[in-house]
Order: C-alpha cells, then sequence, then structure tokens
C-alpha cells in the first residue's frame, strides 16, 4: 500500500470565451507531462477545466450555454488526454460541465471525473453545493448563474480507493462546507481533491480584495485538519476575458498546513510527496470520531438548512 504519493495541483491560467477545447486540452497535456516529468502519479485539474467559467454569463436562452457541456466522457476532445494519461500511467482528476441523459431525461452537472493510471474512469463527483444565483441580474459587474445552468448532483459524497488508499472528490463552493470533509471523512478519506473557479471580487458585497485568497486558504486548510485528510486543490487563476480568477492553487497537509503552492497567475504545476499515513495520528487523537463525537446533539444539521428555516428552540 502507497505510503508516499507524489501528487499534483495543476492550475489553469485563464480560459477565454475564444478558446477551443483542443487547446485548452492542449495545455492540460503539456501539465500533465511536467507532472509526470517530476514523478508525480496523481495530477488534479481544475474545475470546469475545458472552457472558460461560463456561469458568469447570462443567456435568454439557458439551452445556449449547452455549447460548453460534455455529452460523453471521454469525447473525441478529451480523448488525447485520457491517451497520454494512460500511456504515462498518471491518473488524474478532470472537472467539467456534464450533459447527460438519464431515464429520457436530459440533465446538467458540474461533474469531475476520477481517472485511474489504466486510463479507466474510477469514479464520478456531481456538484452538491451550487453557489450563486439562478435569476438575472444585469446590474452586478458579472454574474454567478450556477443555479441556473446545473442541477444539485445526485450522487452524494463517494469515495473511491486508488492506490491502496481512500480518496474523495469535491467541487469549488463545497470546499467552503465542513460536511463536504466530514461525510467523505467518515468512509475513511485519506486525501481529497477539489478544483475549483473562485473569482477575484465579491460582486454581492463590498468586500476587502485579499479575503478571498484568505477564505479559500483557510476553508481548506481546516477541512484538512478537522478531518486528519490531504487536500489536493487546483483553481482557474488570472483573467478570462477581463474577469479576474483568484488562483492559489495548493496541497495542504492533514496537519492544516499549505506544504505547496502555486506562486503566479498562469498555468502552473505545483506537487509534493504526500505522506499518506500522516493523518493517523491525527485521526487517533484529537479528531479521534469514535471516541469524541457526539452524534446525539448534530440532529439539527440534517434537520435543518438555516436559523430561519423552521422555528428556533
Ligand atoms: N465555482 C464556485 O463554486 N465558485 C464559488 C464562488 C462563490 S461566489 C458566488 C466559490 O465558492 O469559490
Amino acid at each position: 500500500m502507497t505510503r508516499y504519493l507524489r501528487a499534483a495541483a495543476a492550475q489553469l491560467g485563464p480560459v477565454h470565451l475564444a478558446d477551443d477545447r483542443a487547446s485548452v486540452v492542449g495545455r492540460l497535456i503539456e501539465m500533465l507531462r511536467e507532472a509526470h516529468g517530476a514523478g508525480c502519479r496523481l495530477v488534479v485539474f481544475p474545475e470546469l477545466a475545458l472552457t472558460t467559467f461560463f456561469p458568469r454569463y447570462w443567456w435568454d436562452d439557458a439551452a445556449e450555454a449547452d455549447r460548453f457541456f460534455e455529452r460523453e466522457m471521454p469525447g473525441p476532445e478529451t480523448a488525447p488526454l485520457f491517451e497520454e494519461a494512460k500511456r504515462l500511467g498518471v491518473a488524474f482528476y478532470l472537472g467539467y460541465a456534464e450533459l447527460s441523459e438519464e431515464e429520457g431525461q436530459v440533465h446538467h452537472y458540474n461533474s469531475a471525473v476520477l481517472v485511474g493510471p489504466g486510463g479507466d474512469i474510477v469514479g464520478k463527483y456531481r456538484k452538491v453545493h451550487l453557489p450563486g444565483h439562478a435569476d438575472h441580474r444585469a446590474a452586478l459587474e458579472f454574474q454567478h448563474l450556477e443555479k441556473r445552468y446545473f442541477e444539485v448532483g445526485n450522487l452524494g459524497f463517494p469515495v473511491w480507493r486508488l492506490f491502496g488508499r481512500v480518496m474523495g472528490m469535491c467541487i469549488c463552493n463545497d470546499r467552503r462546507w465542513p460536511e463536504t470533509y466530514r461525510v467523505m471523512s467518515l468512509k475513511g478519506m485519506e486525501l481529497m481533491m477539489v478544483g475549483y473557479n473562485t473569482p477575484d471580487t465579491n460582486q454581492y458585497h463590498p468586500e476587502p480584495k485579499h479575503l478571498k485568497m484568505f477564505h479559500n486558504h483557510l476553508t481548506m486548510q481546516a477541512g484538512a485538519y478537522q478531518n486528519g485528510t490531504w487536500v489536493v486543490a487546483s483553481a482557474k487563476a488570472g483573467a478570462e476575458d477581463g474577469f479576474g480568477m483568484i488562483g492559489g492553487s495548493c496541497i495542504i497537509a492533514p496537519t492544516g498546513e499549505r506544504v505547496a503552492q502555486a506562486l503566479t497567475e498562469e498555468d502552473e504545476v505545483v506537487f509534493y510527496d504526500c505522506d499518506l499515513d500522516l493523518g493517523d495520528y491525527i485521526k487517533r487523537t484529537v479528531f479521534n470520531f469514535e471516541a469524541h463525537r457526539r452524534i446525539e446533539h448534530y440532529g439539527l444539521i440534517t434537520e435543518r438548512t438555516g436559523p430561519f428555516a423552521a422555528a428556533p428552540d
């Protein structure tokens, strides 16, 4: 069983509306090769990695956004990435917009796949926490229309065994919610992969700019420590057609420390030798769930979404 896993976060610089899939896949392959050259066995790419972050745009006909969705994975444009990863024997996480047909119904999800070193899809995750709004807010500098273009994921928070260890996936806004980590941690998660697209401005409320990066790292470092898990986090960075994305891709140890971090707002690979046994002492001591969790007092967490959802006690 693997003790050390050299894992990479492969950050993408801006992807513009005019950029086609082939050029983006070419950039992903470049980073995959770089990571492989550095000895990495797992590479994490961002959320919606194949296109610009299109939910910032409103189209009167929502179906116009269908051009950003993948109907198959791999499809003709993503097959070269799968083939190269298989040739190199590197596993990867890829975020993409998924258009699927289930029982005659078309569905739209914000998804990620985990592809094993043999090129097979080991697992799929569909984003549960969709931020933003569904209505047209033309007065905003840019919108965040995930609630318009995607449905809430219907697969829960599964975990998968890869390299003999337990791995979880989530997508962007999921990383801000403690429940995301805890559900997977209760299934034994040892490493969590997350891709994200975070604007560098809070369009809903004026806020000091530095808070965007602070909150990004704060939530993931807390999630890593409180669950004794590694987190490999990969961002989009820089200005996509003028709209800034924060970047800050990083690898976080189960101690909550950031051990590797991207320095640029461009395509950049960062990697680390993750000691997958490091979380064990945290799970045996301060976060020994079996010894210390008090589930008899946690019922409200699954009964209420918030304090205003029901009368207070
Ligand atoms: N892509 C994504 O989930 N982005 C959100 C932005 C929230 S602002 C509406 C994030 O949590 O980073």
